[in-house]
């Protein structure tokens, strides 16, 4: 299993990093992208599962006749954010072909098919939606909508998926597919403190806080940077950083019941010596309660919409993606708790594809690996090896437990 283990983690270690920095640059159908699923239809053919590409391009790689249906399925996306780190999505996946691995060399036989997904466009770097290939797949977020989101770039992601050789008519919701999941398992690096602080390697999930993306496009006028008084001036920028403060405070005001970022902004014309036009930013906002989430973000719109006025400026809001509470199945939770014996059971305000395929009904559990550093969607993510060993060992497990076969 270590060897299995050591020998994936190796071959894509380089893939989409970034030598400057050692983060990942892994976005939807980008060459890295590209690279890091021809590795997975690699492993797939390696062990001679059967690979299939649904029509939202998320790879499965099939242990027995998905036919039979019930199946039990494993996996994650090996996606990145901008400068990601390595184990947030590749753990998930690089782990569930291990622990078959353990599994077939005991010569387990699983009384039911089981497949290993890479969910695609997971963290939504791209077109900006999470969870894009199993929001698709569940009929969460609509074909057509999708078609016409656009990159950095400004290319479709219709354009997009034709230069990667696939159909873009073919998008949406798969019934069938779907009808065959009998539940899903992931197993993710932690992306937080818990597991360090209760001294586990392993932990369950509980449940995925409520959460969204919120674009607020704020518009002024440009204008010279030397010879326009500071009086005379409808600054955008300026009613952008009142509601980043403000969208700070707000959270903080919770008690540590909600999170507000602003990670990204656009301005235009981006001169160091003009006044901006205009600047786009976008807010992830998170919460423990759905009407805890939803007053943050009315009261930073509110807030946004007064200091506007005051800098003779405007602003739009537009919630871009949202994504209900989650409860994991708790009939799953606990046979796996049993089995696993003793491990913390953690809520996460992360998002994960889990929380979309249990928002559309199907029985989910998650695995969380210790993570030291406590930090994600950075190149500080890390997790121990015998740590990641650790949570092989557990998937396997929940394979024996859920897909009984015989030894
Ligand atoms: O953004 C998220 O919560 C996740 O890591 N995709
Ligand atoms: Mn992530
Ligand atoms: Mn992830």
């Amino acid at each position: 299993m270590s060897d299995s283990f050591a020998a994936m983690w190796d071959a894509v270690h380089d893939i989409g990093r970034n030598p400057d920095t050692g983060g990942y640059n892994r976005f939807v159908w980008n060459d890295a992208d590209q690279t890091m699923r021809e590795w997975f239809a690699g492993e797939a053919a390696n062990r001679g599962l059967d690979l299939y590409v649904d029509r939202n391009g998320n790879q499965w790689a099939w242990w027995g006749d998905p036919a039979a249906g019930d199946a039990l399925v494993l996996g994650s996306h090996l996606d990145s954010v901008p400068e990601g780190g390595a184990y947030d999505g590749p753990l998930g996946v690089l782990s569930s072909y291990a622990a078959l691995d353990s599994l077939r060399t005991k010569g387990f036989r699983p009384d039911r098919p089981i497949a290993v997904v890479n969910f695609v466009d997971e963290e939504g770097s791209r077109f900006g939606i999470s969870c894009a290939g199993s929001r698709l797949l569940t009929g969460g977020l609509d074909p057509e909508r999708a078609r016409a989101l656009r990159d950095r770039d400004g290319r479709t992601m219709a354009e997009v998926l034709r230069r990667a050789g696939r159909e873009p008519g073919e998008l949406g919701r798969d019934d069938e597919l779907l009808g065959r999941i009998g539940c899903f398992v992931e197993l993710h690096v932690e992306q937080g403190h818990d597991l360090v602080d209760r001294g586990h390697a392993v932990g369950l999930g509980s449940e995925i806080w409520p959460h969204g993306r919120f674009r607020f496009d704020f518009t002024g006028e440009a204008n010279h940077a030397g010879t326009t008084r500071m009086e005379d001036r409808r600054d955008p920028m300026l009613t952008y950083a009142m509601t980043a403060l403000a969208a700070n405070k707000r959270a903080r005001l919770t008690g540590g019941e909600a999170r507000a970022t602003f990670g990204r902004i656009e301005v235009e014309p981006g001169g160091t010596n003009a006044v901006p036009s205009r600047v786009q930013a976008w807010l992830d906002a998170r919460a423990s309660e759905q009407s805890m989430l939803r007053e943050l973000v009315e009261t930073v719109t509110r807030l946004a919409t007064e200091r506007a006025g005051r800098d003779d400026t405007s602003v739009t809001m537009v919630a871009e993606s949202a994504s209900p509470p989650v409860r994991f199945d708790r009939a799953l939770a606990s046979r796996l708790a049993g089995r696993l014996g003793g491990v913390p059971v953690i809520p996460t305000a992360a998002g994960h594809d889990a929380g979309v395929l249990s928002a559309a009904g199907i029985p989910t559990a998650m695995l969380f690996v210790r993570n030291p550093t406590g930090i994600s969607h950075s190149p500080e993510e890390f997790a121990e090896r015998d740590d990641c060993l650790a949570g092989v060992a557990a998937l396997a497990a929940c394979v024996e437990e859920f897909a009984g076969g015989a030894t």
